[in-house]
């Protein structure tokens, strides 16, 4: 028996929590398009024969702008340094940035093993794939292991395991056969209502949304959830919960259907949102929150 921890790494947005939930084949973490979604360390297990791969998906690394940024940064940081391999992660369909160079830097800093992954080649003509080899070896280095992919349809995501599986270094499994992700169920359902928000809502209220679960009672036929929703700003607030009420009640539909689904129980969900003024630079709430800094 073998398994290892493999790392996903990479600037915010490139599909990297796309390319988890593909490989594991389950929703574990949720996927949007603004930048920042993943503030936490996620694992996704696969087991395949005596193998067994612990995906670890981590928050897209960038430069602070609050302590949530430091908490998200720092959580992707010590990744690096704790896996068997990593996979950096580039979004191929756009120039690599100062971001990715950003990125690039902290993973060699690290010792660890690493393949590159250029996403989104749906986007690419065969050419345009071939310059972007050549765009990388310019500007982050001569890396062996290239793997081109399109997670969001999980085509080419095989290649991960073959190229992989020489990485996995413990002789024994982490996780119980049955298992494909270590977080809590209260963790999914509250990770399911900020995508719900975050799918709904944009500019700065994505990066402002915190969410809470205060209270949970289980029935034998139905299990309640209030749930605080907390924004920076009296103006967010009302966005959110929309005219007479309108999105806040879309965004419980949606995130109670996917609930329901997961646990296979029916599911009241109370949402409540609530004004925690410049809760980002908050480091009493963030530890609250579980958003924890380690440095300060
Ligand atoms: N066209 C295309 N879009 C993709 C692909 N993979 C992911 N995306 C889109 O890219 C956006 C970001 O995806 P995520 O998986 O949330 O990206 P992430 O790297 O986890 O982002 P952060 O958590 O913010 O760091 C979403 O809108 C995805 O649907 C792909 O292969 N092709
Ligand atoms: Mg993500």
């Amino acid at each position: 028996m073998k398994s290892g921890f493999i790392a996903i790494v990479g600037r915010p947005n490139v599909g990297k929590s796309t390319l988890m939930n593909k490989l594991v084949k389950e929703k574990v973490a949720i996927v949007s398009d603004k930048a920042g979604t993943t503030r936490d360390q996620i694992r996704g297990i696969v087991n395949i024969q005596d193998n067994q791969y612990i995906f670890v998906d981590t928050p897209g690394i960038h430069k602070p702008k609050h302590l949530l940024g430091e908490h998200m940064t720092e959580v992707a940081l010590e990744t690096l340094n704790d896996v068997d391999l990593i996979m950096f992660m580039l979004d191929g369909s756009v120039e690599i940035s100062t971001g990715d160079i950003f990125v690039s830097e902290h993973i060699k800093e690290a010792n660890t093993p690493v393949i590159v992954i250029i996403n989104k080649i749906d986007k690419l003509s065969d050419e345009e794939i071939e310059e972007k080899k050549l765009e990388i070896k310019e500007k982050l280095g001569d890396y062996e292991n290239i793997i081109t992919l399109t997670a969001e349809y999980a085509i080419g995501i095989h290649k991960i395991f073959e190229v992989a599986e020489p990485y996995l270094s413990n002789d024994i499994w982490f996780y119980p056969e049955d298992y494909y992700t270590d977080l809590p169920v209260n963790k999914i359902v509250v990770e399911t209502i900020r995508e719900k928000i975050l799918h709904h809502t944009k500019d700065e209220i994505p990066h402002s949304v915190a969410v809470e679960i205060i209270n949970v009672e289980t029935k034998p036929n139905i299990r309640k959830y209030d749930v605080n929703i907390y924004v920076e700003r009296d103006s967010q607030k009302g966005i959110i919960i929309g005219k007479d009420g309108a999105l806040l009640k879309k965004i419980g539909i949606e995130a109670r259907r996917e609930i329901e689904a997961l646990i296979d129980l029916k599911v009241n969900l109370k949402l409540w949102v609530k004004v925690k003024k410049k809760w980002r630079k908050n480091k009493q709430f963030l530890d609250e929150m579980g958003y924890k800094i380690k440095k300060k």
